[in-house]
């Protein structure tokens, strides 16, 4: 970062760090124009006209804590309880000071109603967890040693962007890489070879893999043997699955599904990249429970470099429990859902159970774009005797239904400590330029709103230095070089794992039984299936038929190479290289609805429809569009985004969001 003056001229990665090699994405490299950016909010925002118009007046900061403290006491103190208070954050910044300390305090010392953050990740974290046992997973690090590389439900070069020089160094070494995804991305267009899987149908492909590596005797026994349980059972369950099966399932070619098992069943160290696209749908969790079993029936866990990853969070041990302090949330307090905020807000009826929600308070996201049926959202958001506050940089979607928006600051302005989920590297941010205008870090806002509130519980009066003391107070080995020392003269620090790194080289899986669990009880426990199994898509010709007749394409939204979720979506330069909400679709798809390139048409299932213009893209699979995420509603044409049409159901595992097991129809707009 430089610094001229106070103000932040010109922003670049770190060329000695060893993962991020001193280049920033897209999105970050547009970081100062966000920073400065004339719409920043500055100042408290008070609504004057009716919600959902965006109508403020600036204020003072003692005006709306005074306000905020107060309707937040009376409700707390009402029948209701403090409950019918609920928090909503996720990813705005992941930081674990401005993502989840302080906030975190005052809604446990409040006795707010707990969040259960389901919104992206949820379905596959407990697929690795009932399989390897964390979410930890092969170390990108050790990508060049790798003889195979699968990327697998992941546009690397737009949402995981320094991976892909460690994938260029395996591929050099002669690697060939693999991308399967049902729109042949950007990355794809980069890989040797492009399988355009159908949508939903990942554990299909792998248990037909399977299949095929038993069946040729390509299974590592002796790794099975000592470092597995239900081999047996899953060598049965895969019999289910032949390549002529697996075929009809995927839509991709028998032979190549065969080549696909062999190919990785003669690498010694294969490395599988399975990334969040591909448990965005009903059966996520099982997809990537049965991806993970992979590297177990072949051994590659064996050698650095071999393996699936799906995050390496599960690395990071900070002190989270004294971070948090969730022991001050009193026992007994309600989760709901985040990625049911539409039917929290409407149909309190429908589950959650206790008092309605009559306070929502939202850092960290953007709501009323990312989260899905967007239409409930916004009748929940609209609601007159809902109390809503809004910690923003921007006057965003959400920001419109707001009584109060509360001016944060940004990464330049504030200080964080950051894990990772794709390397192994802990950082810390230290703030470049003063806060702009009077906006204040989140840690310091929920300071001052629970002093107004005369909540007086020590840990609420940590400042930002006590608060990353207390995160390093560990001691798991993994974290011994992590100290404060280092993260201020370096500014990042490895983890203190062996280098190369092979977690489970010689077993030592965090499962119950330590070993990688082919058979689950957990699951089972659960209601699951224990062996892995294929799970269709809910919305699918497969389990709704009628409904597939009726809206025969599947909507995937997967992220926009410019935008950061909705963040960056009102950064000038990068909306216009977004152009405006699109939807690709296969040449014949478009032709048989008479959609020429270009032509504006409305995309459309029974929850809603928001219109685009069609593109004809060869590279995606017939059946299937691609509307590039999230676009502030506000900022299209027609006021709404592609959340219209998405659903409030769930995955099989975690309760996570299925934002692409959506079946729409699309036509000319008329
Ligand atoms: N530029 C940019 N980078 C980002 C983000 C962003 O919004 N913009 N978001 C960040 C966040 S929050 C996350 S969680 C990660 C997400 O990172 P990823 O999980 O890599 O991102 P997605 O784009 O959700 O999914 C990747 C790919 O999965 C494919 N896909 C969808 N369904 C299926 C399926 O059933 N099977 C298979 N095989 N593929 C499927 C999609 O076509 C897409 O190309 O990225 C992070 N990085
Ligand atoms: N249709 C569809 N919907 C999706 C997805 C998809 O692929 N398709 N992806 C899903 C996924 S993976 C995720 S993770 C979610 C993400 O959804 P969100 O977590 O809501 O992420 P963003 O949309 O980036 O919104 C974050 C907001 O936080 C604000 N912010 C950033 N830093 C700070 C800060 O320090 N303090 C405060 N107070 N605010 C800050 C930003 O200005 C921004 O408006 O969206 C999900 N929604
Ligand atoms: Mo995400």
């Amino acid at each position: 970062m430089t610094v001229e003056r106070g103000r932040a001229t010109r922003i670049q990665g770190d060329p000695d760090h060893p993962f991020t090699q001193g280049f920033l994405c897209t999105k970050v490299n547009r970081y100062l124009e966000r920073t400065y950016h004339a719409e920043r909010v500055l100042t408290p925002l008070k609504r004057v006209g009716p919600k959902g118009r965006g109508e403020f007046v600036e204020a003072t900061w003692d005006e709306a804590l005074d306000a905020i403290a107060a309707r937040l006491n009376e409700i707390r103190r009402s029948p209701d309880g403090p409950q019918a208070i609920l928090p909503y954050s996720y990813a705005g910044t992941m930081g674990l000071l401005q993502g989840e300390s302080m906030d975190r305090r005052f809604f446990h010392v409040l006795g707010a109603s707990l969040l259960d953050r389901t919104i992206c990740a949820s379905a596959g974290m407990i697929g690795m967890r009932m399989t390897v046992g964390a979410s930890i997973g092969a170390d990108a690090e050790s990508l060049p040693e790798s003889d195979l590389v699968i990327l697998w439900g992941t546009n690397t070069l737009t949402s995981n962007p320094h991976l892909w020089p460690h994938v260029l160094e395996a591929k050099k070494r002669g690697a060939p890489v693999i991308c399967i995804d049902p729109i042949r991305t950007r990355t794809a267009e980069q890989c040797d070879e492009w399988i355009g899987i159908r949508p939903g149908t990942d554990a299909a492909l792998a248990l037909g893999m399977m299949q095929v590596l038993f069946a040729e005797g390509m299974q590592d026994d002796d790794y099975l043997a000592r470092h597995t349980i239900g081999a047996e059972q899953l060598r049965a369950r895969v019999k289910e699955y032949p390549p002529s099966r697996v075929a009809a399932i995927t839509g991709i070619p028998e032979a190549r599904i065969v080549e696909l098992a062999r190919q990785y069943g003669r690498a010694r160290a294969a490395f599988v990249r399975i990334n969040y696209g591909l448990q965005r749908h009903a059966g996520g969790g099982m997809a990537v429970r049965t991806i993970a079993c992979l590297p177990a029936v072949t051994g590659h866990w064996r050698r650095p470099g071999g393996g699936v990853q799906l995050s390496s969070s599960g690395n990071f041990a900070f002190n989270k429990a004294k971070l948090q302090r969730p022991d001050l949330s009193p026992p007994g307090t309600r989760m709901i859902n985040m990625s049911l905020l539409g039917e929290a807000l409407t149909k309190p009826d429908a589950g959650i159970g206790g008092p309605p929600v009559r306070a929502l308070v939202v850092y960290n996201s953007n709501p009323g774009a990312i989260a899905p049926d967007h239409h409930a959202v916004v009748r929940g958001l609209k609601r007159d005797d809902l109390f809503t506050v809004v910690l923003e940089h921007f006057r965003t979607d959400t920001c419109d239904y707001a009584d109060w928006v509360l001016p944060a600051t940004t990464q330049l302005e504030h200080r964080d400590l950051h894990w990772s989920y794709g390397h192994l590297y802990a950082s810390l941010n230290k703030p470049a330029i003063a806060p702009l205008g009077q906006a204040l870090p989140n840690t310091e806002i929920f300071r001052r709103l629970a002093a107004r509130m005369g909540l007086d519980h020590p840990c609420l009066a940590d400042d930002d230095d006590a608060l990353i003391a207390q995160a390093l107070e560990t001691t798991a080995p993994q974290m011994r070089s992590v100290t404060l020392e280092r993260l201020e003269r370096d500014g990042w620090v490895r983890l203190d794992v062996p280098r190369p790194y092979a977690p489970f080289a010689n077993g030592g899986f965090h499962t119950p039984s330590g070993k990688c669990e082919l058979y689950s009880e957990r699951l089972k426990e659960m209601g699951l299936d224990p062996v892995p199994t294929y799970t269709p898509m809910v919305e699918s010709v497969e389990l709704s038929p009628d409904l597939a007749k009726r809206y025969p394409i599947t909507l995937i939204s997967s992220p926009a190479h410019q935008f950061l979720n909705s963040s960056f979506v009102n950064v000038g330069p990068l909306q216009r290289a977004a152009r405006e909400p699109e939807v690709a679709l296969h040449p014949t798809d478009a032709q048989r609805r008479g959609i020429a390139d270009g032509a504006r048409v409305v995309v459309e299932n029974d929850r809603g429809h928001f219109t685009a213009t069609a593109r004809h893209r060869e590279g995606i699979r017939e059946g299937v569009a691609w509307a590039p995420g999230v676009w502030w509603a506000k900022l299209s044409k027609d006021g709404v985004n592609v959340n219209t049409t998405t659903s409030q159901r769930l995955t099989d595992m975690g309760a996570g969001a299925v934002f692409y097991d959506n079946l729409v129809e699309i036509r000319v707009a008329g």
